[in-house]
């Protein structure tokens, strides 16, 4: 069976298990926390980071190794699409996901949340600046890509979705609203997505927020 290590409440742990879900996959979750992570994670993620996985004797790490392995092993339903532009593109939105959005949004939940499970008070001036001067070059892209559209490519569901409505989840946990007056296209399609059974299964069973 496959175990993803990690705790739910990771974005990165999320999207995997979002993949997981929407694909009806069978599987289970080590909830360890990688600050630090215990010894024996090292060896299935030499980063320390969460989240990997394992499945029989195989140990994968990174959210997107593990997403990848998912749609070879499970093809259907897809999250990656089919025609090639979309494929180019749906890797292109899932690494900018991963590594350009958590900046303006992952940030805030590691500056007030995560901070003090290390102990540490939340500094305020670092969190004005996320909000100030980091949050709108970031968003002000994605709202031009996201337009009028429900699905980043095509009119299907994919891991561009999954790995942009994680990250804005992330910045909601930090107690912080979507933004619905400077940025309406991204505030409409989060919204749509992390209603969907397999976002707000997740959600309902982390300790930030409720859905309905
Ligand atoms: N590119 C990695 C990023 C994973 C990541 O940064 N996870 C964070 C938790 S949300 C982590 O493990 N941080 C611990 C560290 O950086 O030492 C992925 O997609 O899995």
């Amino acid at each position: 069976m496959i175990t993803i290590h990690g705790s739910p409440v990771s974005p990165f742990v999320r999207k995997t298990l979002v993949c997981l879900i929407e694909k009806g996959i069978e599987h289970e979750v080590n909830a360890i926390s990688p600050f630090p992570p215990p010894e024996s994670h090292l060896k299935i993620s030499p980063l320390g980071k969460i989240p990997a996985m394992t499945d029989g004797d195989l140990a994968i790490p990174d959210s997107s190794a593990i997403c990848g392995y998912i749609e070879k092993k499970h093809p259907e339903p897809p999250i990656y699409p089919v025609e090639p532009g979309d494929y180019g593109r749906a890797l292109w939105y899932e690494d900018w996901a991963d590594n350009e959005l958590p900046k303006a949004t992952a940030a805030l939940f590691f500056n007030r949340v995560a901070v003090r499970m290390m102990k540490r008070e939340p500094d305020e001036e670092v969190i004005k600046k996320i909000i100030s001067d980091i949050q709108p070059p970031i968003f002000d892209y994605l709202e031009k890509e996201i337009g009028d559209k429900t699905y980043l490519l095509g009119d299907s569901f994919s891991i561009a979705d999954i790995a942009i409505t994680c990250q804005f989840i992330q910045m909601m946990y930090s107690g912080e609203a979507l933004p619905e007056a400077s940025h309406p296209n991204i505030t409409r399609y989060v919204t749509h997505h992390m209603h969907r059974d397999s976002f707000k299964g997740l959600i309902n069973n982390d300790p930030f927020m409720d859905l309905d």
